[in-house]
């Protein structure tokens, strides 16, 4: 497709957690738009959002709906990618799909502008955008393989209920008035919305995010594992993943230990890495209480990192705490900024 001034862009899933945020950044001037098309299923087609002070209807997705379609941003859920991913690529369109869906796909490049950029070149009309989990190690964690090399990650997330979608963070909101009602509290989505049992989430953390496999972890916790050896390139790194849903509205918090290649490697030298790096903010001064959190990183772009600590028995040992709201940087801002950088690398 040859370069153009302006782009007609799609959002698939325009009514939902992830589609808002899109249409509130693309608001921004994020990216050239000619003509928005906002997409949802029959239950809100018909629904009106609006777009920089202009009213736009939201239809019902169908495969016709990606005609002229330059850039299709996807998320509405891994089997709707599945049925109109390959319609709207055959429409000409270039899909940037937030599912799992094609994420482990060979052919699909997985990828975090500040990352993996030149993984782009590759696309084959569709690139997958990382689980929200990941996408934040990876900006923190990088600049450091860059820079010392990588041997072993142990994370441990503290994720956010928007990361479960829209109804995830009502009913979080409802149960809290239940309780503070002295009532019972009534749970039908956490811990996932498919598995058997459902668990309160307000007052409360759930070791649980996603159904479990068969190894014993969570959905999440091998897309937080697979996923970053795909995105740095490195099979052999060492990844374990505990994943953790808490009664926050927005940011996921995790507390990561690395082990580096290199032995010598002081706070002072990660300090340097993480203030040079694209898209990261350090906050780490235990001296003032300064440290990156859930609250304050909300709808915030970057990813913040503080805490940082050296293992007090592996001289190669690092104990960091990173911070993004997952809705942001974790999803709708990543989705955006893979499309920028395709235009920017002539890819569309
Ligand atoms: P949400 O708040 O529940 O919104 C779901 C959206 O998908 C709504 O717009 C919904 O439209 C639409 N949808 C559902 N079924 C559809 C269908 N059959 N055809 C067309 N549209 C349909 O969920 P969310 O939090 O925005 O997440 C949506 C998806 O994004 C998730 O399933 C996940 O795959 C992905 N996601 C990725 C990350 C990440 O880590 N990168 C984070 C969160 C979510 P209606 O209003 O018509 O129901
Ligand atoms: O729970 C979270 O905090 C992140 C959830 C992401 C998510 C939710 C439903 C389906 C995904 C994802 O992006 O991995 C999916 C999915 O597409 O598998």
């Amino acid at each position: 497709m040859a370069k153009k001034a302006a782009y007609n862009v799609a959002i698939l899933g325009a009514t939902g957690a992830v589609g808002q945020k899109i249409l509130n950044l693309l608001e921004k001037d994020k990216l050239p738009i000619n003509e928005l098309k906002l997409l949802s299923s029959a239950r809100s087609a018909g629904a009106k959002l609006t777009f920089l002070d202009k009213e736009i209807t939201v239809e019902e997705a169908t495969p016709e709906s990606f005609e002229n379609i330059d850039i299709a941003l996807f998320s509405a859920g891994g089997s709707v990618s599945k049925k109109l991913a390959p319609e709207a690529i055959k429409r000409g369109a270039v899909v940037i799909d937030n599912t799992s869906a094609f994420r482990m796909d060979e052919d699909t490049p997985l990828v975090v502008p500040e990352v993996n950029p030149e993984a782009l070149k590759d696309h084959k009309g569709l690139i997958a955008n990382p689980n929200c989990s990941t996408i934040q190690m990876m900006v923190a964690l990088k600049p450091v393989k860059d820079a010392f090399g990588l041997k072993r990650i142990i994370v441990s997330t503290y994720q956010a209920v928007s990361g479960a979608g829209l109804q995830a963070i009502e009913e979080l909101k409802t149960q809290t008035k239940q309780y503070l009602n002295g009532e019972e509290m009534e749970a039908n989505i956490l811990p996932a919305g498919s598995d058997k049992k459902h668990f309160p989430i307000a007052f409360n953390a759930l070791p649980q995010i996603d159904v479990f496999g068969e190894n014993g972890y969570t959905a999440e916790e091998m897309k937080m594992i697979n996923e970053t050896k795909k995105i740095l390139s490195a099979p052999e790194l060492s990844v374990a993943a505990t994943c953790v849903r808490l009664p926050v509205v927005s940011s996921h918090a995790e507390s990561i230990y690395i082990e580096l290649d290199q032995e010598d490697v002081t706070v002072a030298d990660l300090h340097k890495v993480f203030s040079n790096a694209e898209g990261l903010v350090l906050e780490d001064d235990i001296t003032t209480q300064t440290y990156p959190t859930p609250l304050a990183a909300a709808d915030k772009e970057e990813v913040f990192v503080g805490r940082v600590r050296k293992d007090l028995d592996h001289k190669n040992g690092f104990h960091l705490w990173v911070v993004t709201d997952n809705i942001v940087k974790g999803a709708a801002l990543n989705t955006i900024q893979i499309a920028e950088s395709l235009l920017e690398q002539d890819l569309i």
